[in-house]
């Protein structure tokens, strides 16, 4: 007999509370610039009328905080089990290119929506998980794995650990400009975090030392480590069919090129010329492909052969499990892209992976470069084992938030300048006055 609509159980929304935060972070390097000492991030809390309290974390600084705000008046008397009806405005975003080519992820105006709808999205999950006792990998179709696999995330580097003045953090890695430093600074993440494969930041140095630093992993870690390599559209077509060349047997075995160059079409013709030469490097995206109105284009023109989902962007966690299903009806491989995170992020991009069966990667993770001082979670870092984010017996996602260190690190946010990420900036101020992203570079 189906239930009487009195026997519904509706958990219905109190309150929301956000949380603008500044987590430090190394002087990374790619080709949108360098990272600003303090990665921003935003912690929302969503309280149930019966005062269980939801938790995620998503993109930091004034845009993200003031989209959150302008949508709290929806949520407050809200069912939690509802989150798509009553955003559904906010769920696929504006139709149409929402290329990230020129934006670094998390300041594109034009996933504003998504992005919001994902981190009210998660939230519920997590506010449904700690009501009834579930982890959010089963709310959402339940888990097809345990572990989570994800990737050493290697970046050149300047010397600095983060943070400013008498917050400045210590260098666990540092300097990494040349080939060998940087497979100093992957095997030491590989000694402390066991990763099994790498994803490796480039677009930064001349190609050829680029390149010269792939072989140099190639030579510490042989070929049971695949290896990805992901310029950020910082290279011509004709730069990227000839590292796609020059490097064919080292991305070979579970590697890829990702976003070599600028757009569909240049991600095309790139595809073009490597299979002219008898190249089946698979060609991934999270710059050319980032919604689901790029990959009728995509697909037409075989401009990507795996796709980054991120439920941060992507519009949250149900939008991924679309992603991947959509992915493996037209043969294209699944990975996971990352930004600067903590351990909620990191959370919810375990339960989204451990619950998606057409994954194919181990996911991105920028977690190695964020310290335990900066650890928003209850108890401390989220153990990364053999390279495994291992899903807890516990509702939810499956992690508290530590009030003291949310108070703190909000007060960081309140006394530093950053508002929002600025990667050119930093170069200005530290590399070169003059500097701009100029796409292509090489
Ligand atoms: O952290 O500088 C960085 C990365 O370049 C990041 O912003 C990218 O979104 O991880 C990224 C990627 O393109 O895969
Ligand atoms: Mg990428």
């Amino acid at each position: 007999m189906s239930a009487a609509l009195t026997d519904l159980r509706p958990i219905r929304i109190a309150d929301l509370r956000i949380h603008s935060i500044a987590v430090a972070d190394p002087p990374l390097r790619s080709s949108y610039g360098r990272h600003q000492p303090y990665a921003l991030r935003t912690i929302i809390e969503l309280i149930s009328e019966d005062g269980v309290i939801g938790i995620n974390e998503t993109y930091g600084g004034e845009e993200p905080k003031k989209a959150l705000l302008a949508v709290r008046d929806q949520l407050i008397g809200r069912d939690a089990f509802r989150v798509t009806g009553f955003l559904s405005s906010l769920v696929e975003g504006p139709s149409g290119d929402r290329s990230q080519t020129m934006h670094v992820p998390g300041e594109n105006p034009l996933d504003a929506t998504t992005r919001t709808f994902a981190a009210i999205e998660v939230a519920c999950l997590d506010l449904i998980g700690k009501t009834i006792g579930q982890p959010v990998c089963d709310l959402i179709g339940g888990r097809v794995r345990d572990e989570v696999p994800f990737s050493a995330y290697p970046f050149y580097k300047h010397a600095g650990g983060g943070g400013e003045g008498d917050d400045a953090r210590e260098d666990e890695f540092g300097e990494a400009l040349t080939p060998e430093s940087l497979t100093r600074q992957v095997a030491r993440m590989i000694e402390l975090y066991g990763f099994k494969d790498i994803k490796f930041k480039a677009g930064v140095l001349e190609p050829d030392l680029e390149i010269e630093t792939v072989k140099e992993m190639r030579r510490a870690f042989g070929p049971d480590v695949p290896i990805r390599i992901d310029p950020n559209s910082a290279w011509t077509v004709e730069t990227s069919i000839r590292v796609g060349e020059t490097l064919r047997d080292e991305l070979a075995g579970g590697g890829y090129l990702e976003d070599p160059t600028a757009g569909i079409d240049g991600m095309a013709a790139v595809r073009r010329g490597l299979i002219k030469l008898g190249i089946d490097t698979p060609l991934a995206s999270n710059v050319a492909v980032t919604c689901f109105a790029d990959i009728p284009e995509a697909v037409r023109h075989d401009a990507v052969q795996v796709i980054l989902c991120d439920h941060h962007y992507w519009g949250g966690m149900r939008q991924v499990q679309q992603l991947a299903r959509l992915c493996k009806t037209f043969g294209i491989g699944l990975s996971m892209h990352s930004n600067n995170h903590l351990g909620v992020s990191l959370m919810g991009m375990a339960h989204v992976a451990a619950a998606t069966p057409h994954l194919t990667y181990a996911c991105d993770t920028h977690y190695p470069w964020q310290t335990a001082q900066d650890e928003v979670v209850l108890g401390g870092r989220v153990p990364i084992v053999n390279g495994c984010v291992k899903i807890p017996d516990k509702p939810g996602l499956g992690v508290e938030l530590d009030h003291d260190q949310l108070a703190r690190l909000k007060e960081r946010y309140e006394k530093c300048p950053y508002r929002k990420r600025d990667d050119e900036a930093e170069m200005r101020k530290h590399v070169d006055p003059g500097w701009k992203r100029i796409l292509p570079r090489w």
